[in-house]
């Protein structure tokens, strides 16, 4: 009995360790405070066989005596740069999908008064976190950031991190065991040691209220501070500063009315320097103000009716055949939409770098925001919701500040079941929980022709739980059309908004052909769909926005074809080398006609 509660005990702890990190609250606007970059060539061991862990690697232990030896060493071996996915890295780990351990040695003179904590923009898919010889948390999800706190457990010099990472598909996983991108697995993007004061300004929600186009709210959580302390926001430019005190549980909430507020929005994309102060924490971003709501079929920014130029494309640099993870990637990326006439970008399938989400929001693009919930997810599988709510928590965690986002996508090409609408419902409550300021969105596939009445119908009635129903169709390309497109009327989602959040077809760059035949795979085929497509959006009565699929060739292992694809997915309007196809032009003219 004594040793099963020990047991019981033991491992109860043990699970508490490792999930500790995913209950360690995200700190807001990482990139503005104190850090340490903990980027470059790491070591790398690649355990195909999981053995890592068993040989407790993360230990990196050198021989002592004449007969002691260890099968393994990072120094001197493999090297990797993080950020990066490691499939572009070597031609072996290409198509790996397994584990690899990272590991590097960095110093951290001790300050006194500072909490640390390690940071990791995002790890792809699933990874252990070990500290000088220590499990300290773990993670899953390849696209969300996660925090562990290090506070007494770093030495002043010569600390050793691993990693182990591992992005095996799985069926509970998110995305689950197929999807139309490459599963790049890595340390993906920024990790770093943040400092801060003891007492700190852990996360902050600052935003016009809905309804309000000059009342500002902001709700604070400080951690460490007893009831009482003081906290401060200050917008220079608005000659506002504020103050409340934090609760028992570290909240203040603040909301007050501005003058001559200038409200973001694509065609001017205002930001105002915000800066929250406690205790001798001092922590300040750029933050934009804006009003987005929905009343019957229209969508409004500040008041006025919208229409969605968008695009979308993966996080992925196609010329390099690699993840997008710098400040650079996010400027060719979003240079690209800009050329194109865009005001909006869909950011598919899962949350993109923060460089790409600050910078698009810089620029003036709205953004849709969703996790990867792709087809073949296991709705029924109580552990894959958990996961998906955490997962849309991180998302809106980290970005909720972002007055450029504008949607959260819940789901994207699901088929109706009570299991799928349960799991889709709670995402909506943890969205809004959050946030109760932006459109909930998501992407069905399920819309069809009806014969007898003529008319492309869709019969989903999840789409009540929705502000914004958007449907991807691939008419000319996957679907034939049943009738021309000036005679393809929609009678879809009335009442609502509708954006058509994917359409468009294949074409292989520089190769001309037949403009009627799909099959010949030519920039003359694709633009002609194109043109079908344009020409069908008019007889779309709620139609509010649209979004080409996709502005870049990216890489597929869904696409097998020898010499049209070779691993690509050439449904791009730009082509893998960067050059824009035919389709391209047509889109560009249409945008800027809008
Ligand atoms: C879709 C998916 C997208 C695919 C695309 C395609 O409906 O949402 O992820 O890449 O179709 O090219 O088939």
């Amino acid at each position: 009995m004594k040793t099963l509660t020990k047991f019981t005990i033991t491992l109860a702890l043990s699970f508490l360790a490792v999930t500790g990190v995913r209950a360690q609250d995200l700190i807001a606007n990482v990139y503005g405070r104190e850090m340490q970059s903990l980027n470059g060539k790491w070591d790398a061991v690649v355990d195909l066989y999981d053995q890592g862990r068993k040989n407790r690697i993360y230990l990196n232990r050198k021989p002592e005596g004449k007969t002691d030896f260890y099968e393994y060493a990072f120094e001197n071996g493999l090297r990797l740069d993080v950020p990066s996915d490691w499939n572009s890295q070597t031609p072996e780990l290409k198509y790996y999908e397994g584990t690899v351990w990272y590991a590097r040695r960095f110093d951290a003179p001790r300050r006194d008064g500072r909490r640390l904590f390690l940071h990791f923009g995002a790890v792809s898919y699933r990874c252990r976190v070990y500290l000088n010889g220590e499990e300290i948390g773990s993670h899953e999800g390849g696209f969300t950031p996660f925090q562990i706190e290090v506070t007494g457990k770093l030495k002043p010099a010569d600390n050793f991190l691993a990693v182990e990472v591992n992005n095996t598909r799985t069926p509970d996983a998110i995305p689950a065991m197929a999807f139309d991108w490459w599963n790049y697995g890595g340390i993906t993007r920024d990790v770093s040691l943040v400092s801060v004061p003891e007492v700190f300004v852990e996360d902050y929600f600052i935003r016009l209220d809905k309804d309000s186009a000059d009342r500002i709210s902001a709700d604070i959580r400080l951690s460490g501070a007893p009831a009482g302390t003081s906290v401060q926001v200050e917008i220079p430019e608005l000659k506002v500063r504020e103050t409340a005190s934090a609760d028992e549980r570290g909240a203040a909430a603040l909301s007050f009315r501005v003058k001559n507020l200038k409200r973001w929005s694509p065609g001017d994309p205002k930001l105002y320097r915000v800066i929250v102060t406690a205790g001798r924490d001092r922590v300040e971003e750029m933050i934009g103000f804006r009003n987005v709501r929905v009343e019957g079929e229209e969508i409004y920014l500040n008041g006025e009716p919208v229409f969605l130029k968008s695009v979308s494309f993966h996080e992925e640099i196609p010329q390099r055949m690699g993840r997008a993870f710098s400040e650079s990637d996010a400027v060719m990326l979003l240079s690209e939409a800009r050329a194109l006439g865009c005001n909006m970008i869909r950011l598919a399938h899962y949350p993109q770098n923060e460089y790409i989400v600050r910078l698009a929001e810089k620029m003036g693009f709205m953004l849709w925001e969703e996790i990867p919930i792709w087809q073949g997810i296991d709705f029924a599988n109580d552990a894959t919701r958990q996961k998906a709510g955490r997962m849309i928590r991180e998302m809106v965690g980290r970005d909720r500040n972002r007055c450029a986002l504008t949607f959260w996508g819940v789901a994207n090409e699901t088929q109706p079941s009570e299991p799928r609408n349960e799991f889709l419902r709670y995402l909506i409550s943890c969205c809004r929980e959050l946030d109760d300021t932006r459109l909930i969105v998501a992407a069905f596939d399920l819309v069809r022709f009806d014969r007898d009445r003529q008319l492309f119908v869709m019969d989903d009635p999840f789409i009540e739980a929705l502000d914004v129903v958007a449907v991807n169709k691939y008419m000319g390309w996957y679907h034939p059309w049943p009738v021309t497109p000036d005679k393809a009327v929609w009678d879809v989602a009335r009442g609502k908004p509708l954006i058509i959040s994917e359409f468009g077809g294949e074409a292989l760059y520089g190769q001309h052909g037949a403009a009627d035949v799909a099959s010949s795979w030519s920039e003359e085929y694709q633009e002609a769909l194109y043109r079908d497509n344009l020409r069908m959006f008019e007889n779309i009565p709620n139609l509010r926005g649209v979004s080409p699929w996709i502005l870049f060739d990216f890489r597929s292992p869904f696409r097998f074809h020898p010499t049209n694809q070779e691993g690509w997915n050439r449904k791009g309007l730009v082509s893998d080398r960067g050059y824009r196809k035919k389709a391209w032009y047509l889109m560009k003219a249409y945008y800027d006609k809008r």
